[in-house]
This record gives C-alpha cells, sequence and structure tokens, in this order.
C-alpha cells in the first residue's frame, strides 16, 4: 500500500465523479486502486466502489427513528467508526497500492465535527495519505465566495492534519480567462485582496472582514497552488493524480500539513 487519496469538497462539487475518473486513470498507469465510498446517503454513483460505507450504516434506517436527512447522515458517518476494522480487512482484500475515498457532500463532517476525520484515520491506520479538495467552479464568480470557499478548505485542512492539494473542480465550464489569469494567481500574496477590491458586490462590514480572512489566508500560506480539475480534460485528472501520487511517494518528507506554512 502507498496510500489514501481522499476527495472532499462542497456539495456537489464533483467528488464522486473525480473518484471514479482518479482511480480509473490510475489504475490506467499500471497501480492496483480499491475505492472506498464513505457517503452513506449516496444513491447512485459513478463508479462501482471496492468497499461501500453503506454496507455498513443505512441513513433510511436512522431516519425512520425519528432523525432527519442531516442528524442521519452525521450520524451514519459517526456509526462508521464501529466497522472501522471490517473496512480495512475489506480494502486489504483487494491489495491495493492506492485507496481512492469519496466522501459525503455535507461538508460539516469534515469540516467541523470529530466523527468524518475520526472515521477516515481509524481506516487509513499509519498509512500516509493526501487530501484532495475541491471547491466548485460556482465558487470562483466572485471574490466573496472564493474567501469562504477557501476558508472551508482551510478548516478542511486543519480537521484531516493531511497534506493538502485544492483544486477547482469542473474546470471545463470556466472562461478561459479565469483559468489563465485568476486561477494560476490564486496563491500571489495580495491577490485575494486585489480581487476583493474589484468587487463592487459587497460593502461594509461583511466585506472588511472578508479582507482579514482573505489576508489571513495569505499569510499562513496555504493556498500554494490550485489546481483545475475537470472529468471531461483528462490531461486535469492526470495532473491531480500526478500531484497526489508524488506527495504520497514523499517518504521522509512527506509531511503532514503545516498551517504555519514552515
Ligand atoms: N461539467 C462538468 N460536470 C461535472 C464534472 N464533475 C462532475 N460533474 C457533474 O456535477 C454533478 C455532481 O457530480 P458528483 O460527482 O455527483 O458530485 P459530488 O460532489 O459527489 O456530489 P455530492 O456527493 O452530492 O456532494 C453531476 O451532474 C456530474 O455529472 C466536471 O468535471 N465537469
Ligand atoms: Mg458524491
Amino acid at each position: 500500500m502507498i496510500g489514501y487519496i481522499i476527495v472532499t469538497g462542497t456539495a456537489g462539487a464533483g467528488k464522486s465523479s473525480l473518484v471514479g475518473a482518479l482511480a480509473d486513470r490510475i489504475t490506467s498507469l499500471g497501480a492496483n486502486v480499491a475505492t472506498l465510498n464513505l457517503d452513506p446517503a449516496a444513491e447512485k454513483l459513478p463508479y462501482d466502489p471496492s468497499v461501500d460505507a453503506r454496507d455498513y450504516v443505512s441513513v433510511a434506517e436512522l431516519m425512520d427513528k425519528g432523525l432527519g436527512p442531516n442528524g442521519a447522515l452525521v450520524a451514519a458517518v459517526d456509526s462508521l467508526i464501529n466497522h472501522v476494522l471490517d473496512i480495512r480487512e475489506e480494502i486489504d482484500y483487494y491489495s491495493p497500492d492506492y485507496v481512492v475515498v469519496d466522501t459525503p457532500g455535507q461538508l460539516e463532517l469534515f469540516a467541523y465535527r470529530v466523527g468524518g476525520p475520526l472515521v477516515l484515520r481509524g481506516i487509513m491506520g499509519d498509512y500516509n495519505g493526501v487530501n484532495i479538495f475541491l471547491i466548485d467552479s460556482i465558487f470562483i464568480d466572485n471574490a466573496i465566495s472564493l474567501v469562504s470557499a477557501l476558508l472551508l478548505a482551510s478548516s478542511v485542512a486543519v480537521r484531516l492534519g493531511l497534506p493538502q492539494v485544492n483544486a477547482v473542480s469542473k474546470a471545463d465550464m470556466l472562461l478561459p480567462e479565469v483559468r489563465e489569469e485568476v486561477i494560476p494567481r490564486l496563491g500571489e500574496p495580495g491577490f485575494l485582496e486585489f480581487l476583493l477590491e474589484k468587487d463592487k458586490t459587497y460593502e461594509g462590514a461583511g466585506k472588511a472582514l472578508a479582507e482579514e480572512l482573505a489576508r489571513a489566508i495569505e499569510t499562513t500560506g496555504f493556498i500554494g497552488e490550485v489546481l483545475q480539475a475537470s472529468v471531461l480534460e483528462p490531461e486535469t485528472v492526470t495532473l491531480l493524480a500526478a500531484k497526489a501520487q508524488q506527495i504520497l511517494a514523499g517518504g521522509d518528507d512527506y509531511k503532514i500539513y503545516d498551517i504555519t506554512g514552515q
């Protein structure tokens, strides 16, 4: 086993589609890949998971007991902790080089709660992992949305404590100038503030707060290089797979994500 590639991101960002595309791509490069679906609420998946949380927990049963859909999903993910060893055993059966992991769109599970990260850590054991955080392309059309998305990305990074690659998903839907002139500059000092300055949608206290948050994100050096991903553009999937593999193969250089950027 070389490691776990975890795909997180906002609801509908394209996580499941990317899990399928990454697994296909890495398999075609000759590695043995298993997919793990950790979204108990998934109805249809665009890939056939090797190991599936839905075999262990049922959101529908929890809802029958009186929980609402969101509470039932949280309870379902939390209760996966009781099945960590069985899931590990199932994964081992595939003797994979890589495990590509799909996560629920309810990002709260990984951004603010302990259950999601605990389950993931329990399954991973001592193996290395890398988190690919998907920022939906719809967040790129205004600066405040972008700051919110990067805050969510940093929250997940802090919670998971794994090296993280941030990528804008559904990149095929973006205008060429955004792809060429905005995304490649997101890690540049002062660029987020420049975008906020240009954005006249919001004014006043909200904007001042967004500027402070943008500065905090920049000071930590958290953003770094932001990649672009589209399942319709195989070369972007290859690049993302290569980046993840490179981080996982870091050996002694493999670093748990450090919020101080040191
Ligand atoms: N244009 C385009 N559409 C995409 C891409 N990736 C996913 N989609 C579409 O976006 C929608 C959501 O994709 P999913 O892969 O289910 O997204 P998800 O993040 O797993 O969604 P949840 O699990 O519900 O949070 C589907 O209609 C996909 O076909 C992409 O790269 N480009
Ligand atoms: Mg999904």
